[in-house]
């Protein structure tokens, strides 16, 4: 039997069809997978479970700026100029072309001299309106003076969109421009913005958005798989009626988008625990990172050395979030759940167990504060499923037996053992001792201490 707890789940099958591009470690499928096993598992009938509602624009210009917005859409080819405020609904499989940067560059600037079968208008009337099916329209028989006109233009054009490019960190192999980037970024965007909005409500207790946890987004620039932070305009929004946020990431990366976000407010604590140093990704998070201005030790950095377990993880997880707890009283919190902490990951260096994950996220809601719980990073996709599936159960209280799983349309990708928990310990040395733990518990309890309550 379930808690009795009121937990609202977002999840809709449309964001499991985006494609990152060949290769690409993000893969938005694993959103499909986990669905397929809560479902598979009966635990979708014990929870409210809501279709993700697009961000609208309005809504992701609370945090990012217009200009990085209006870019996310030109590039997706949507034009903001004569907006519907909502985007039209979700289409389903969206796939993106093989290099879908390339592709696109090709499609705005055709090769000099080689006419284009094109269906846009033209002349571009503002810099939002060209899209997938745009280019410059190049003419068959212009005069050389003209050809040499448009040849200039387009490389004006090119230099132009390369430098946005850059500007907002985007089209490199962490984060490319793949078909229907923006949509995508709304649906997660809207499921944890939603979810802040029912716990505000009082309507449920816990909210859910596997989609979510997208944390290294920044206001106006992509970064690490992410393009907009959906925890930030979630935050946002318990903001509007909750005096203190507690935000905790345990994301195997540092959550450098929504510490930046907050880092000067009082209002939003931040606390990740991560992977630090041997240049991991992203590089910040740094013990003395502790916030700034009226957000001075309201940043809590837990820097971590590869090959973690279960017991060190509890052994510094525990007290900690006990103790922030204790000192900070959040009336809500946030938990990014990033599942690349789990040993075994493809791009994380840790070795947590399915079950210690849990047991955090367990942790977290035995204090009965309004949670909202979020996806993240988890890059062995099939351990993904079950971790989020094993937490939604959590959430629920149900309990859930390491048998094999039952069946999906995915099964074949659960072998080969085909249990809900598999063994995901990884060989790695744990390079966190001890003392290093003791020395970490004991300077977070001492900068709790400065903090005026
Ligand atoms: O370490 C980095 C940056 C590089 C530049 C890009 N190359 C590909 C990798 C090194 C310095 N980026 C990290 C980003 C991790 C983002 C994690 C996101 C989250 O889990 O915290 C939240 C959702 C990184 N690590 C591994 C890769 N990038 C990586 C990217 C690829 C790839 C293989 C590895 C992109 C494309 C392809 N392969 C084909
Ligand atoms: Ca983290
Ligand atoms: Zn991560």
């Amino acid at each position: 039997m379930s808690s009795g707890l009121r937990v609202s789940y977002f999840h809709s099958e449309s964001v499991g069809g985006f494609y990152y591009g060949r290769g690409h470690p993000m893969k938005p499928p694993r959103l499909s997978l986990t669905h397929a096993l809560v479902k598979a598992y009966g635990l979708d009938r014990q929870m409210e479970v809501y279709s993700l509602r697009r961000a609208t624009v309005e809504e992701a210009l609370l945090f990012h700026t217009p200009e990085y917005v209006s870019f996310l859409a030109e590039l997706d080819g949507i034009d903001l100029g004569s907006p519907p405020r909502t985007l039209p609904p979700a289409t389903g499989l969206v796939l993106a072309p093989r290099d879908p940067y390339s592709a696109r560059l090709a499609r705005c600037f055709p090769p000099l001299g080689l006419p284009m079968a094109s269906t846009s208008r033209s002349p571009r009337p503002s810099s939002l309106s060209h899209g997938r099916q745009a280019g410059h329209g190049h003419q068959g028989c212009l005069t050389p003076q003209v050809s040499q006109q448009s040849a200039e233009d387009l490389a004006a054009a090119k230099k132009a969109l390369e430098e946005s490019m850059r500007r907002h960190n985007l089209g490199h192999d962490d984060v490319p421009v793949f078909d229907g980037v923006l949509d995508f970024s709304l649906l997660s965007s809207g499921g944890s913005i939603d979810g802040a909005a029912r716990l505000n409500a009082g309507v449920c207790d816990v909210a859910i958005n596997w989609s979510g946890g997208l944390h290294h987004a920044k206001k106006q620039a992509a970064s690490g798989f992410c393009y907009m932070n959906d925890i930030v305009l979630a935050i946002l929004e318990l903001l509007k009626f909750n005096p203190r946020v507690l935000y905790i990431d345990i994301d195997v990366h540092h959550g450098d988008g929504v510490e930046e976000a907050f880092y000067e407010t009082d209002r939003v604590m931040t606390v990740s625990f991560h992977m630090y140093g041997e240049g991991f990704f992203p590089g910040t998070g740094a013990r003395e990172d502790i916030g700034e201005g009226e957000g001075k030790q309201h940043a809590i950095n837990v820097p971590l050395r590869a090959g973690i377990d279960d017991r060190s993880y509890a052994y510094i997880f525990k007290p900690v979030i006990a103790a922030i707890i204790e000192s900070y009283q959040p009336t809500a919190i946030v938990l990014q759940c990033g599942a690349d902490s789990l040993g075994c990951d493809r791009l994380g260096c840790f070795n947590l167990t399915i079950g210690q994950h849990a047991d955090c996220l367990a942790f977290v809601k035995s204090f009965g504060i309004p949670l909202l719980v979020l996806g993240g990073g988890g890059y062995t996709v099939p351990n993904v499923a079950r971790l989020w599936t094993v937490e939604t159960a959590t959430v629920l209280d149900v309990e859930l037996t390491n048998d094999v799983i039952p069946y999906t349309e995915h099964f074949d990708l659960f072998g080969p053992s085909f249990k809900l928990i598999p063994d995901t310990h990884a060989g790695i040395a744990n390079l966190n001792t001890r003392t290093y733990l003791d020395k970490m518990k004991s300077d977070i309890l001492q900068q709790l201490k400065t903090i005026p309550f």
